[in-house]
């Protein structure tokens, strides 16, 4: 196992779920941080708890992935010695909405391509070639069970995470002749705040998407990434699906109700 710590982490989507919980285990491995999300204060806020907590140095920034020209931007304004990012955790993403592909309503697939396709590409376009340079690092995306099989409700959120999917391994092979690793995690249930956005809000439907089962965490798959981000130079691993239990695939769980 390699020590993560003094490793510079750069984790989108840190106000939240997965992304916060990232934030939070590599802190605790020793890892200094850069974070980024859309809400400033929550993150502020995350961002000083992490310092007082692991003593760790954390960088964290405003960003909507969306916005291509800020992306640029604040990646070309890192302080030099934020440049050097061994590890880039593609994290920031949604679902918006839930209903057959004739009644979706066409914002939501803006949102939701604007964000877990375009916005992941805008910032690995920004930091991949940073790696480059050093001949080093770790891009870890997160995929999702919808990137492997699609559900009914869910095509454009599942062709987003297709996509995800596509680009891990594209950017794999663009990159094999360097010692840059590339994987994805695709987990299947995971209680964060991920169904209450889905349900533009609505706490009660979001949790009857967990009811009868126990979800994963997103302590769960964050432990599961920085099993990812500390195996040794010469591993990689590709991909990670990761499920709860009691489910079988994006369709199929077993729920005591
Ligand atoms: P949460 O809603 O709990 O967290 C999402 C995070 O993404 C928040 O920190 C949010 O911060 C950030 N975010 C959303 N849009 C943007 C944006 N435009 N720019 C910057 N940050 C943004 O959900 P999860 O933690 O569950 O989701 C994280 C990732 O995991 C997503 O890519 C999701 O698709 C994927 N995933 C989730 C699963 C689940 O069951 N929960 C299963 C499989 C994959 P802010 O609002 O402050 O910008
Ligand atoms: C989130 C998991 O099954 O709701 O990506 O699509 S699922």
């Amino acid at each position: 196992m390699e020590s993560l710590k003094n490793k510079i982490v750069f984790i989108t989507g840190a106000t939240s779920g997965i992304g916060k919980a990232c934030a939070e285990e590599f802190a605790r491995a020793g890892s200094n941080l850069i974070l980024c999300a859309r809400r400033p204060d929550l993150l502020n806020s995350i961002s000083e708890g992490l310092r007082t907590e692991f003593g760790v140095k954390v960088f964290s920034f405003e960003l909507d992935v969306r916005d291509r020209k800020a992306v640029e931007s604040a990646v070309a304004s890192f302080p030099e010695e934020w440049k050097a990012i061994d590890i880039l955790v593609n994290n920031a993403g949604l679902a918006k909405g839930m209903s057959k592909f004739y009644e979706d309503d066409p914002d939501n697939w803006e949102e939701m391509i604007d964000t877990n396709v375009k916005g992941l590409l805008y910032v690995s376009h920004a930091v991949v070639p940073l790696m480059v340079k050093r001949n080093s690092g770790h891009i870890i995306n997160l995929g999702s069970i919808a990137g492997h099989e699609p559900y009914p409700k869910g095509s454009v959120y599942c062709a987003s995470k297709h996509a995800v999917d596509a680009i891990t391994k594209s950017l794999r092979m663009d990159l094999v002749e360097t010692n840059i690793r590339v994987s994805s995690i695709d987990p299947g249930m995971v209680e964060t705040n991920f169904s209450v956005i889905r349900f533009g809000g609505d706490e009660e439907k979001a949790k009857n998407v967990y009811r009868g089962l126990e979800p994963l965490t997103g302590k769960d798959i964050a432990e599961t990434i920085l099993f990812m981000a500390s195996r040794p130079a010469h591993v990689v691993i590709a991909d990670v699906v990761i499920f709860p239990t009691h489910q079988a695939s994006a369709t199929i769980s077993y729920k005591k109700v």
